[in-house]
């Protein structure tokens, strides 16, 4: 790692980490994959007449490495790489991987700040239990993220949530700590501006800054093949990135892109949607004018 310099607004880092999959493997190239994809794309964008950049300058920080068959190591490093990220005032973006991700991720982020942070997380899968296979693979991560002092699970918000891969052990979590979920049905009847609108509300409220956790497989599978549990019946792809973009407009500290997993894709889709999701971010946040504004948390940097 280690590309960035001091006056990039944005770092894109992948992690290599997988070993939390629990049954179909792959995520570990879907930094590969968003990058192999991502030359299809120029900076601007026709709808909103953003150029990315002419406002930016988006670095890729390379890959955290992670010890295969070493979940714990691997989360000590990818926290290490997103703290470093964060603190040098670069607003980090990291392609996953797999979900189990999520938890050191937000930790290298609330480690650099006083403040406190809500999450928004678009999932068909609540992620919300202990331990699978008594290990923190991919279906814990805020379990552990919401254990840290300033990330309440009452600030989580996961949408798109539904169908027949909800382990019960993340439904009696994520009733306890009250986290705030949005079943696709439940967005089908709210409309998407007003999910949007829920989602800012209860992720923002009484917190400084808001992550974004994006589960590829939150998209109808039809549109995500390469992944590791896909599920009928999610997000279409148009939906998912209207909500995406009106959430980021609030301005965000932090996003992850998850589950790409190459090896089970067709012709690049998942990947290209893994690469809409960053992009589709990063114009929002110009557009609304908050690209940077992550920096005013930064009040304990972390060196190394
Ligand atoms: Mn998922």
């Amino acid at each position: 790692m280690g590309l960035w310099t001091s006056d990039s607004k944005g770092a894109v880092a992948g992690s290599r980490s997988a070993g939390g999959a629990t049954y179909r493997p792959g995520a570990r190239f879907g930094p590969q994959g968003v990058r192999r994809i991502s030359a299809l794309y120029t900076p601007y964008n026709y709808e909103t007449g953003v150029d990315l950049r002419e406002q930016m300058t988006l670095c890729d920080a390379g890959d955290v490495f992670a010890i295969p068959g070493n979940l714990e190591k691997s989360f000590d490093q990818i926290s290490k790489g997103v703290s470093h990220i964060f603190s040098s005032g670069a607003l980090p973006l990291i392609v996953g991987g797999d979900h189990s991700i999520g938890y050191p991720c937000v930790r290298g982020i609330a480690e650099c700040t006083s403040k406190r942070i809500g999450i928004i997380h678009f999932d068909r899968h609540l992620d919300t239990q202990a331990k699978d296979m008594d290990e923190g693979m991919h279906p814990t991560p805020w379990y552990w993220a919401t254990n840290l002092p300033n990330v309440s699970a009452k600030n989580l918000v996961q949408l798109g949530i539904g169908g027949w891969q909800v382990p019960r052990a993340g439904v009696e979590v994520a009733r306890d700590r009250e986290t705030n979920i949005l079943t696709i049905d439940d967005i089908e009847k709210l409309g998407l501006e007003k999910t949007a609108e829920i989602a800012l509300e209860l992720a923002w409220k009484d917190t400084d800054a808001v992550y974004i956790s994006f589960d590829v497989d939150s998209i109808d599978c039809g549109f995500v093949p390469g992944t590791g549990w896909p599920e009928p019946g999610g997000f279409p792809p148009r939906e998912a990135l209207r909500i995406l973009g009106l959430v980021a407009a609030e301005g965000i500290c932090g996003l992850e892109v998850v589950e790409v997993s190459p090896p089970y894709d067709t012709s690049d889709i998942t990947s290209l949607v893994g690469t809409r999701i960053i992009v589709d971010t990063l114009g929002s946040l110009v557009a609304h004018g908050k690209l940077g504004a992550h920096r005013a948390l930064i009040d304990k940097p972390v060196k190394f």
